[in-house]
């Protein structure tokens, strides 16, 4: 894992700048060692140098680095995508203004040409949830790392930023009402990096977590940090069994058969609940024992706060199964029955299933979330210098992520591969792969998915309950190495449209993409349907047992209108470039696919969707599944339903405009601020798939997105785009790019001699 520094020498990825005049510094041994100031509280400031700030793209890995010595800052000047991410200026100049809609692609591309990462990719922000921060904040604390007072600073800026302007709280993500979860992890967030209790802002927050109960209040995963941190005592957090790793795998309900995310969650959470481990109790943790509740510590009924929690919070209310079956665990097994020869077994099992986890992702893990646990239960379990501890904690700093606001923490170690493959589609979409003015950005994007397809399945898949993945993509990189369905469609679907295009190179040889196409063929659920990471193991009665109360639709995999789609769309695509390859299994897939999508359109003719906002996003999915077998328009009634659906929904000024709201109500709500660029290419793109017979509504569209393009040829970023499990938004600022150039180059090559002049 070696790389050039700016100056030529080579330095391993662990080797950072990191403080004045220090340029050889071990990042573990800043951030990593036990230091003997575990409880000196972090330097904090009004706010950081920006033009200090550079972000490292190693081989789709990022991390973000402040230079504090002069010299060292200017041997490695800002990019100009540093300078995007921090909101400073560019100095573009100003491009010919777009005359027609490849124009706006021309000028669109010129733009984010400039973004792209020396390896290949295009990186961002991937923000939204506000649970993640806390987890990674809460593990530095616990492992007695030291925040440096960059991080500390900027952290501070961003929960400011961030916080509700109404009442000083948190939701559960950035467009969310306060809620207990949001308000009390990033309350202790600020506390933890340094703010004191006193500042105006901490005193508003604190007022609103008090008035909406306070920590009694908060959901289980807030409980569980809690009580690890020593705030709460663990009584009031419901039980998290390891011993549920023990169930052989003919039990309906086992772990093996749960979403990957939870699985991943509750593993360290069962081995820290099981062993009721509790951090050092710094200065910190026993004021915030005074702050962050209504009641007086010491007088807490903690177990009769086991389910307490606020009405902002208790999206999924627990069943009375889990509720009955909570009450027996607590108050029978735990304390009466449990045995210790039993116990110790599930905990080494679960250990053990950790250790996989950090073998399979090189300590990347499979999201921060379970990543800043992991470390939290290495750190218990091994000690402050172990190797797992100081990895772990490495590889966290690859999900933060700084904007012009502050230090946030992505949803993933990045959206690498994914928003890579729309690029490249999008300029397929418009007709320009074979333009030689694009080919040195196509080519190195192409490189990237070469270097980042996952080679191998994992060592120990069948022992750890792994989905095969070899010849696929993961959304973000291949150290985090989990395939997803349609990251490996739309990575392949990009793969093939450049190595069939003249003049490039075949870097993915026919063996790399038969074993794509063999891992696709396994995701496919026995309606015809896609999910996301692996086929549905269990039915989704299974909800029952959801104890996250934030979060609906987490405890196994769902049918996904947009996953089964972009399968379907790249295994149509393979089978025109080699169509004796597995033929009758993709077209038996197809079909049960595409019937499968037609049974989820709603009676109002959209589809609901599970990652995008919301309906547009996943008609628009929907719709381009029914062209690729010939479905449209003007054949089709599933696809004329859902044009229909789109057409009823187009607003005035031509654009379309859906809330995050729909995603939780399962009802197409719009946004307050109007239309949305995203949106208005997610409707115009459905619609051109299925070939709309009216072109005036498409136009009203296409002008929308131009004028709507700024004179450098970047589109700014407005409301929210993605969401996951119903209830919490996740951002998607390169959509805003990728799909606006795509409904634009799909106009231009459909009307070819349409010019929508943009004013
Ligand atoms: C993602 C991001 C990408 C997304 C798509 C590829 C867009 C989707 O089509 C399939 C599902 C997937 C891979 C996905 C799943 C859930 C993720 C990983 C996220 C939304 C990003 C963050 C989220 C993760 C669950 C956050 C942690 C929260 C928990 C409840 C554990």
């Amino acid at each position: 894992m070696a790389r050039k520094k700016a100056h030529g020498a080579t330095v391993t990825a662990a080797e950072v700048i990191l403080e004045k005049g220090d340029t050889k510094k071990r990042f573990s041994d800043v951030h990593g060692a036990v230091n003997g100031h575990a409880t000196k509280r972090p330097r904090i400031e009004d706010r950081t140098d920006y033009s200090r700030w550079r972000m490292r793209d190693d081989e789709g890995r990022h991390t973000w680095h402040y230079i504090e010595e002069d010299q060292a800052a200017k041997d490695w000047p800002q990019t100009h995508a540093d300078k995007y991410y921090l909101g400073l200026p560019l100095d573009l100049p100003e491009l010919k203004p777009a005359k027609t809609p490849l124009d706006a692609v021309w000028n669109g591309l010129t733009f984010f040409e400039k973004l792209q990462l020396p390896s290949g990719h295009w990186g961002c922000e991937y923000g939204g949830p506000m649970f993640l921060l806390p987890g990674v904040v809460f593990a530095w604390h616990i492992t007695k790392t030291p925040i440096p007072w960059y991080y500390a600073t900027e952290i501070k800026n961003y929960l400011f930023a961030r916080a509700n302007p109404e009442d000083g709280g948190w939701g559960l993500h950035i467009e969310g009402d306060s809620s207990v979860f949001g308000t009390v992890l990033n309350y202790m967030v600020l506390r933890l990096v340094g703010v004191e209790a006193d500042h105006p802002k901490m005193v508003k927050a604190r007022a609103t977590l008090h008035k909406l109960g306070g920590a009694t209040h908060s959901p289980h995963w807030a409980k569980f940090y809690m009580a690890v941190l020593g705030i709460a005592k663990w009584d009031i957090v419901n039980p998290v069994p390891p011993e549920l790793w023990l169930l052989p795998d003919w039990v309906p309900f086992a772990p093996w058969r749960w979403w990957i995310h939870i699985r991943q969650v509750y593993l360290p959470m069962s081995y820290l609940w099981s062993k009721k481990w509790q951090a050092e109790e710094t200065e910190i943790v026993l004021s915030l024992r005074k702050e962050v509740f209504v009641e007086d510590w010491d007088s807490i009924n903690w177990a009769g706060h086991r389910n307490t929690i606020h009405p902002n919070d208790n999206y999924h209310p627990k069943t009375w199964v889990l509720n009955s079956i909570n009450w027996v665990l607590v108050n029978f097994w735990d304390p009466l029955l449990r045995p210790k020869i039993l116990a110790d077994k599930a905990e080494a099992w679960a250990s053990d299933l950790i250790d996989m986890e950090n073998k399979n992702t090189d300590y990347s893990n499979l999201a921060p979330v379970n990543a800043a646990m992991n470390t939290i239960a290495c750190f218990a379990r091994d000690g402050p210098d172990a190797f797992s501890v100081k990895r772990l904690k490495e590889r966290l700093e690859e999900a933060l992520w700084l904007t012009e606001e502050g230090l946030l923490c992505n949803g993933t170690n990045g959206v690498q591969s994914w928003d890579t493959a729309f690029t490249i589609q999008s300029i397929m979409d418009a007709g320009l792969t074979e333009d030689p003015r694009w080919r040195p950005m196509l080519l190195s994007a192409l490189k990237f998915l070469d270097n980042q397809q996952i080679r191998e399945n994992v060592e120990d898949q069948d022992k750890c309950y792994r989905q095969q993945r070899k010849g696929g993509w993961a959304f973000s990189n291949k150290d985090q190495g989990y395939a997803v369905s349609d990251c490996v469609a739309e990575a392949l679907k990009s793969v093939i449209i450049l190595q069939k295009t003249p003049g490039f190179p075949t870097l993915i040889d026919d063996q790399r993409i038969f074993d794509a196409i063999d891992t696709l063929l396994t995701y496919q659920n026995p309606s015809g349907a896609c999910s996301s990471y692996e086929p549905q193991r269990a039915g989704t009665w299974m909800e029952a047992l959801n104890a996250a109360e934030v979060f609906g639709e987490i405890m196994v995999e769902y049918e996904y209108p947009e996953c089964t789609t972009a399968v379907v769309t790249a295994l149509s695509l393979f089978s025109k470039h080699w169509p004796d390859h597995r033929t009758k299994e993709i077209r038996a897939f197809v079909d049960r696919a595409v019937s499968w999508i037609k049974t989820a359109q709603r009676p109002h003719g959209g589809w609901y969707g599970s990652w995008g906002i919301c309906f547009t996003y996943a008609t628009m999915f929907a719709l381009e599944s029914l062209a690729s077998i010939g479905e449209n328009y003007s054949n089709s009634k599933h696809s004329k339903r859902g044009c229909d659906f789109l057409i009823a929904r187009q607003r005035q000024d031509g654009g379309w405009s859906e809330s995050y709201k729909s995603c939780e109500t399962g009802e197409y709500i719009e946004h307050p601020t109007g239309s949305q660029v995203v949106m208005t290419s997610w409707a115009l793109i459905g619609l051109m798939k299925a070939n709309y017979p009216g072109i005036e509504p498409i136009k009203k569209g296409i002008k929308l997105i131009m004028d709507r393009q700024q004179p450098n040829g970047e589109w700014l970023q407005e409301a929210i785009e993605g969401v996951f499990n119903k209830s919490c938004m996740i951002s998607y600022p390169n959509y805003k790019f990728t799909f606006t150039m795509k409904a634009l180059g799909m106009f231009a090559k459909k009307y070819p001699k349409e010019t929508v002049v943009s004013e």
